[in-house]
This record gives structure tokens, C-alpha cells and sequence, in this order.
């Protein structure tokens, strides 16, 4: 594929005006016509060519006006149609026909089958392998879409919009008109045509429309919809209250399917899911997947005003519709539930993602300037960075100049598709603040480093910040220069109160919030009775690292009396990963790992305070990950010794705690019947924190086989038997425990991806065999998306010491992997292959290995344009 810029972005010559699509259904040859009135722009020569994009299509006739075009007119290659002789300035009307095959679609993009049902994947370039179409997302034009099908198995035909009419048509077939009267890109177009059962329900907008809700699922499973329909339900209030955002069709509608590159894509009406991120009942479901489910269904519902009704100018300003829709989606979920610890699973995920990503070679910028294959940039880098983003302009400007902000970009954009700069613009104007430094942080890769140092001077009662940032350098970016960072910060007095200081000089502060904005930066407090003890980025108000030298007792005091409830986990998870930096050193070199008395007290404490509660007690008692370890060490990696040394750790605090670990398991049960609400997954996640600790101090498999034997949920089901295949893998029991959850659930797909996932995750060299067993397994099925994510991508993302074997095995099986799975699905290849992307930190011997097998990667003939795109960043 050829190198996409931003700079020569340019409008389209000609102006779409509608879309009249037919389609006439069949698994192997369905017929297209699409019918496109387009008119020159205004200024454009009368001689440029119409240019349309196209995939691996099959054109079968070509009208202009009606009239059959001459050969000589047009020109059809692998991926654009060239028409000239156009009219100057009359509108015309284009129609072309193409047959299609989506039985034999393994891509999953444009349009396919999953389970006998026909479905659409057109973000980001899915619709050019429907039609030749100007498949851009500035092109937004108004569709009205007829299907016709085969009625006994499609008596269900769905497209976007408002439902227009349909009939039968007396040959066995039937057809359906929708009108979308909301002017998208093609990007939103979506079509589902099937035996589906339905659930329904109806929203009342704030201005007093009635809209119909209908979420589609396969028969049978209706009644694990109801807590998607609830989901939603809620989505759609929030909006009103939350950003003033009505819904604008009569009918919203949900489709899950079992075959999907993703989590779920917004089309206009018609959201299509993933159905993991629809499907939830006790039996089934963790409460993390309930907690998934609500997220996705308000992610993919607020992307009606944030992506729809204002679009993305170009596929460079993705982030302007994910970074600001995951914001919303952040922002929903922490007034659903608890904001807190909403915040604490957003950092973790954010520092053990999109920080690696943000360090490796595919570090991108959060609106990036150069693309190869666009699907590779849905990243965590343009969701998760972006979102961070969204919400430091919120912390910069307050909470009314950012309404006023956003208030501004709905009113002033609705029906547009736009930029980054664009959306800033708004902010800029309704505060008046000049946002140029600050946009830095779409345009530079690489996680800032914020080094501080404090000194207090008793005589004259001041506290004296000198802090120093600094931006790694990334791909394509050497020299970076100094960004507009956020910092909240709070002093805190021995006393565990905040030292409130008479005057501040050195940098712009608000309430707590200390603007960074040089290199270097000295901040002086006036009026600070004693030595405070400083605590930085409270709420993690900027994405950075922070390095401070700062005791363990500053820590524990923190983590004690901080005000900022993120603040007092952030505090002991600091001091646990620096605990656990050490024990792996320890471990690497063959001496006793030691584990800080001050760092099993602050957990301790927290654990058992019952003042806090049970979901961010469970949070603190979970240590960070071997890859959180790998990170924070950085270079020459050893997995083994990062694995032992935070085995060492979890089992000193395991024999520390026994006591408080017990007791936790009781208080923290649960009677009556299940509940997913926030407080009751908050129980369980801290009862099965404390199990895990009494599993760890235990050498026999008996208190894990009881759980999984009193488990009457999936949340401790998943538990338990996780506990059992990860510290007893080869007992009895396990073997025992995974036979029955298989035979259990052996007709619940999502159960099933879950006893891969949990047999993917067992540490140590020996899985690799385990999974190459599992892969022969009946159950196994290399063309569903989730389940090749849940063997293959579970091992290469999140099993350190089973992927990344000293011997390269790992690597050498996932690139033969990577190169089965490109030959069907490039998407989701290359997505699995990132999993590599932190190879250089690498010990010497490992990393010989991963680029060894990368290399073969490279080397193989008919890679796909998505995998050769990931694999070239990697070498390089
Ligand atoms: N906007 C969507 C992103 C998307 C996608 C979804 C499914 C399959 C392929 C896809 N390519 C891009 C999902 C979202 O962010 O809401
Ligand atoms: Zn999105």
C-alpha cells in the first residue's frame, strides 16, 4: 500500500448529492446497484475525471444517466473507477452494478455472513468493497437503501434510518425500503439481513419523542439482552443531561453478531456489536463483562453526536471522534458506578497499553500525518490518549468553559466533518484561552517524563518545586519541544492535612492545578507551616511519567490521608511497582526477594478499611502486572525474573495477611440473587483479591476447588478456576475443573473463549505445547475473530513467561500464526501481531529471537497491507 499524507489532503472534485442503493441477497452472488447523482464543484475543471474507490469488486454494468457508458470513458483498476467526458456543471447520475460473494468475505469487512446472517463492516474503507464510491468521510451524503432476500431466511432486513415500507414480493423473496434523512459518510452505512429475534423497548426523548429501541440477537437469547437494553436506556438520559444530546430517528437498533473485527461500530440507527459486548446473564457473565457491555453500548450510542452528526474531516482526525467519544464514554461509566475506581481501571489500562505503545516503534501521534493502512491506526494511542486529551482541556478550561466548548462545536458543526483544529477552535473561544502550546499533545508521540524535586526552607516557611519535562523521542520525531501539562498537585502536612499556601510563583496555578509549560520550571509555595509531602498528579491529571525521588513512609502517608482517593492508590501502587522492580532484580540474580514492611502494611491497612470501599480495596490489592514491571524497568527484560520476583512478593504478602485475607473472604459474601450493580461486583472483586492471597499461601489446589465447586456466578466460576489452572496447572482438580466448565457451557461461544483465555494465561514455557493442543481441540475455530483472540492473542498480549520462552518458540509459533490468519483476515492479524511491540526492551537473547521471527514475517510472500505495515514499523 502507498504512504497516505495529511498534507495532501484536498476536497473531492465532485459533490455527492444521494445514494439510491439496491440490494438483491444471496451468500454468493448479491447484486448491487448503486445509484450516485453527483455535480461538479464549483471551480474544478471541466476535464478532471470522477476517481471512485474500490476492493476486490466485480463490476457488472455501468450507466451514466442511465445510458450504458462507452468503453473508452472509463477505466476500472484494482481499487479506483476513472470516468471522464462528465458534465461541467449539470448533476448526473452514476449507477453501478457489482455482484459480490459475502459467504466467502473472511476479511469481515464490507459486507459478509456470520451464522447464516448477511452483515456490513464499512469503517474505515468497507464500503469501496460494496460499490465504487468516493469512500471518504468527507463525502456525506443522504441513502435510501432497498434489500431484497430470500424471505424464510432473511425475514429480517434492516439498513439505516427511518423504515420507509415493505412487501412481499410473491416469488419466495421480499423487500425493505429505509431512509436515512441524516447525511453521512459511507463509513456509517451498515446493512443486516437474517433470522434474528428481538427485544424492544421504547425512550422517550427529553422533548417528548417516542423512539423505538430494538437490540437483535439470535433466537433463543433474548433474555441476555436486557441488560444491553438497559444499558442504552441509560445512555440515552445521560446524553440529554450530561452534554444536552437528543437522539434524532424514530428507531434505534442493535444488532449482535458472532463474527466481528471489533467491539461494535456506531452505523447511523443501526449499531452492530460484537455480541460479547451484548450478551449478559449471572450463568455467563463476569461482572467485568457487564461492566464492558455498558460501556460499549453508551461508546457506540454518544458516537450519534460525537462521530455522526459531526464527522472526521479525514481518517487523520480519527481521534476527534474516538478520543472525545471514549472521554464520553469514561465519563458515563464513573457517574454509573464509582468515579474513583472508574479512574484507577482507566489509568491501568492506559499505562499498560497505550504507555508501551507510546515507547515502542509504533508510537504515533494522537492525530498522526502519515498512514499506510488506516485499520492500523485504531490504536490506544488515538482512543485512550486521545480520551486523555479530551479531558486535560477539560481540566485546563473547568468545568463550565468546557461545556460552554463543546456547546459551541455541536452548534457549530452539526452536520460537518471536521478537524482537530476545528474542534479546539471551540475551546478557544469560549474560554478565550490560546490552546497552541497545549495542541501539542495531538501532534507529539511519546510519553512525556516529568522529573521533580522539592526543597522546603523552615526559615521562610516555603517549598520550592523544581520540575524538568522531557518527550522521548519516536518514530519520525527526534526533537520535541516543551508541552502545556496539567499537573494537580497537593502538599500534604504531616498531619495528613493540605498545607494551603499564602502565595505561589514559578508557574500559572488553579485550585490544584499547576500548569507546566516550560522545560524547566521552578514553583515556589509561600506559607507552608512544615516539610510537606507533595503529592503529584492527583487523579492522573496528565498522561506522564513521574519520577521523584520520594520514602516510603511519604508514600504511606499519602496513601493514609490524600483527600484524592486515585492519589492514595496511586501512591501504594508506586511504591508496590518500585518493591517489584527490586524483586525482580533480586530474582535475576539468584538472591532472596524482599519485600518492603512499609508497602505490606499500606496494603494491609487499605485492604481491611472498611471506611473505603470494597471495589478500590480490591484495586489496591492488585499488584501491578508482569508487563506494568517490564515497562517500568524498560530495557534488557528478563520475563522469568520479572514473574519470580512478583511470585516472591505475592506470597510474602499472602503469609503476611492470612488473617485479614480470611476474613475479607467472609465478610465480603454475598446471599440473595446475583446483582451486576457496581457495589455488588465490588464484593466480589475484593472477596476473590483476598482468595486469591490465601490460594498463593497455600501449596495444595483444595481452597481453590471449593470456590470453583461454591461458585454460583461467572465472575467466581472465572475466578476460581483461573486460581486452579495458574498455580496447580497439572493437578487433579484442574484438570477436573476444566473438563466440567467445558462440558458445561461447550454451547456458549463467549463461555467457551473464556476456557481458552484461561488456559492461554498459564505461566511458564510449557503452554506453548498446551495451546497447540488446544488449537486441534474441536472447540477450536480459526475463523471466529473472538476466538483466535481468545488463544492466540490472550498468549502473545498477556502470557510473559509462556510467550516470550528463552528459546524463541513463542515468537516463531505466533509468526506462523500471524501468517494463517493474514491469509483470511489481515485486520485481525496485524492487530495480534502488535502484541510484539515491545520486542527491542527485550533481554539479548529474546529479542535475537522476536526479530528473528519477525523477519519471517517480512519475508513471506502476499502479506496483506495491514500486517507488512505493522511488521516493516517494528524492524525498523
Ligand atoms: N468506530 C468503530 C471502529 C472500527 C471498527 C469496528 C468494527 C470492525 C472494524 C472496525 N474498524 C474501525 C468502533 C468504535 O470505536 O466505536
Ligand atoms: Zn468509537
Amino acid at each position: 500500500g502507498q504512504i497516505v499524507h495529511l498534507e495532501d489532503y484536498r476536497p473531492t472534485d465532485f459533490v455527492l448529492e444521494r445514494v439510491d442503493l439496491t440490494f438483491e441477497l444471496d451468500p454468493t452472488e448479491t447484486k448491487v446497484e448503486a445509484r450516485m447523482i453527483f455535480h461538479r464543484r464549483e471551480g474544478v475543471s471541466p476535464s478532471a475525471p470522477l476517481v471512485l474507490d474500490g476492493d476486490e469488486l466485480k463490476m457488472t454494468g455501468l450507466l451514466l444517466d442511465q445510458e450504458e457508458l462507452p468503453a473508452a470513458l472509463y477505466e476500472a483498476t484494482d481499487d479506483t473507477l476513472t470516468i471522464r467526458g462528465l458534465p461541467e456543471t449539470a448533476p448526473f447520475e452514476i449507477t453501478v452494478t457489482t455482484v459480490l460473494s459475502p459467504e466467502t468475505n473472511t476479511k469481515l469487512m464490507g459486507l459478509y455472513r456470520t451464522s447464516d446472517v448477511y452483515c456490513t463492516q464499512c469503517e474505515a474503507e468497507g464500503f469501496r468493497r460494496i460499490t465504487y464510491f468516493p469512500d471518504r468521510p468527507d463525502v456525506l451524503a443522504v441513502y435510501t437503501v432497498n434489500i431484497i432476500a430470500d424471505k424464510a431466511t432473511a425475514p429480517l432486513l434492516l439498513s439505516n434510518g427511518n423504515y420507509l415500507g415493505g412487501a412481499d414480493m410473491g416469488d419466495g423473496r421480499h423487500f425493505a425500503s429505509w431512509f436515512d434523512p441524516h447525511p453521512k459518510p459511507s463509513y456509517l452505512f451498515a446493512l443486516v439481513a437474517g433470522d434474528l429475534g428481538v427485544v424492544e423497548d421504547t425512550f422517550t426523548t427529553v422533548s417528548g419523542r417516542e423512539v423505538a429501541l430494538r437490540i437483535y440477537v439470535e433466537h433463543g437469547k433474548e433474555p441476555r439482552a436486557a441488560y444491553a437494553m438497559d444499558a442504552l436506556k441509560r445512555s440515552m438520559k445521560w446524553d440529554e443531561e450530561a452534554f444536552g444530546r437528543e437522539y434524532d430517528l424514530d428507531i434505534f437498533m442493535i444488532v449482535a453478531v458472532s463474527d466481528f473485527n471489533m467491539g461494535a461500530m456506531e452505523n447511523k440507527g443501526l449499531n452492530i456489536f460484537n455480541d460479547k459486548y451484548v450478551l449478559a446473564d449471572p450463568e455467563t457473565a463476569t461482572d467485568a463483562d457487564y461492566a464492558n457491555i455498558e460501556a460499549i453500548i453508551a461508546h457506540e450510542y454518544f458516537h450519534n453526536w460525537t462521530g455522526n452528526r459531526i464527522t472526521c474531516r479525514d481518517w487523520f482526525q480519527l481521534c476527534l471522534k474516538e478520543g472525545l467519544t471514549v472521554y464520553r464514554d469514561h465519563e458515563f461509566s464513573a457517574d454509573m458506578r464509582s468515579r474513583t475506581v472508574k479512574r484507577i481501571a482507566e489509568v491501568r489500562h492506559l499505562k499498560s497499553e497505550q504507555f508501551p505503545e507510546d515507547a515502542g516503534p509504533l508510537a504515533h501521534p494522537v492525530r498522526p500525518t502519515k498512514y499506510r493502512e488506516i485499520n492500523n491506526f485504531y490504536t490506544t494511542t488515538v482512543y485512550e490518549k486521545g480520551s486523555e486529551v479530551t479531558r486535560m482541556i477539560a481540566t485546563i478550561l473547568g468545568r463550565d468553559l468546557f461545556k460552554k466548548g463543546m456547546d459551541l462545536y455541536f452548534e457549530r458543526h452539526d452536520g460537518q466533518a471536521v478537524t482537530i483544529e476545528d474542534f479546539v477552535a471551540c475551546f478557544e473561544a469560549a474560554s478565550g484561552r490560546d490552546l497552541t502550546q497545549f495542541s501539542l499533545w495531538y501532534h507529539q508521540a511519546g510519553t512525556p517524563l516529568v522529573t521533580a524535586s522539592g526543597s522546603y526552607d523552615a526559615d521562610k516557611q516555603t517549598y520550592t518545586l523544581s520540575l524538568e519535562q522531557t518527550i522521548p523521542p519516536t518514530p519520525g520525531q527526534s526533537a520535541k519541544k516543551p508541552m502545556h501539562i496539567p499537573l494537580r498537585l497537593g502538599l500534604l502536612l504531616q498531619d495528613g492535612s493540605e498545607a494551603i499556601p499564602t502565595a505561589i510563583s514559578g508557574a500559572d496555578v488553579t485550585a490544584d492545578v499547576v500548569h507546566l509549560t516550560e522545560r524547566k520550571q521552578t514553583v515556589t509555595f509561600s506559607g507552608i507551616p512544615s516539610r510537606p509531602v507533595p503529592s503529584f498528579n492527583r487523579d492522573f491529571s496528565a498522561p506522564i511519567n513521574l519520577h521523584v525521588e520520594q520514602s516510603a513512609e511519604d508514600r504511606a502517608l499519602i496513601a493514609r490521608h490524600e483527600v484524592d482517593l486515585f492519589a492514595r492508590w496511586q501512591a501504594l501502587n508506586t511504591m508496590a511497582l518500585d518493591n517489584l522492580v527490586k524483586a525482580a532484580a533480586e530474582a535475576r540474580s539468584a538472591q532472596p526477594v524482599t519485600c518492603d514492611g512499609a508497602l505490606v502494611d499500606g496494603l494491609l491497612a487499605a485492604a481491611a478499611e472498611e471506611e473505603l470501599e470494597p471495589a478500590f480495596r480490591s484495586q489496591v490489592l492488585s499488584l501491578p502486572s508482569e508487563a506494568d514491571i517490564a515497562r517500568e524497568i524498560g530495557s534488557d527484560n528478563d520475563p522469568d525474573a520479572i514473574h519470580a520476583g512478583r511470585q516472591a512478593m505475592l506470597a510474602a504478602i499472602a503469609a503476611a495477611g492470612r488473617d485479614t485475607f480470611a476474613l475479607l473472604v467472609d465478610k465480603m459474601s454475598l446471599s440473595g440473587p446475583f446483582r451486576p450493580d457496581a457495589e455488588s461486583a465490588g464484593r466480589r472483586a475484593l472477596r476473590n483479591a483476598a482468595l486469591s492471597y490465601l490460594v498463593y499461601a497455600d501449596d495444595r489446589p483444595e481452597k481453590a476447588a471449593n470456590a470453583f465447586r461454591a461458585a454460583n456466578n461467572m465472575t467466581d466460576l472465572s475466578h476460581a478456576l483461573t486460581l486452579l489452572a495458574h498455580r496447580f496447572p497439572d493437578t487433579d482438580e484442574t484438570v477436573e475443573a476444566l473438563a466440567v466448565f467445558k462440558k458445561r457451557f461447550a454451547d456458549n461461544a463467549l463461555v467457551i473463549d473464556k476456557w481458552f483465555a484461561i488456559q492461554a494465561t498459564i505461566p511458564g514455557a510449557a503452554t506453548l505445547d498446551r495451546i497447540r493442543t488446544l488449537m486441534s481441540d474441536p472447540l477450536f475455530n480459526a475463523s471466529n475473530p473472538n476466538r483466535v483472540r481468545a488463544l492466540v492473542g490472550t498468549f502473545a498480549f498477556a502470557n510473559a513467561t509462556g510467550f516470550n520462552r528463552a528459546d524463541g518458540e513463542g515468537y516463531r509459533f505466533l509468526a506462523h500464526q500471524i501468517l494463517d490468519i493474514d491469509a483470511r483476515n489481515p485486520q485481525l492479524a496485524a492487530r495480534i501481531l502488535t502484541s510484539m511491540r515491545s520486542w527491542r526492551s527485550l533481554e539479548k537473547v529474546r529479542a535475537d529471537h522476536a526479530r528473528g521471527a519477525l523477519e519471517e514475517i517480512a519475508r513471506a510472500s502476499n502479506l496483506s497491507a495491514d500486517v507488512s505495515d505493522i511488521v516493516d514499523r517494528m524492524l525498523k
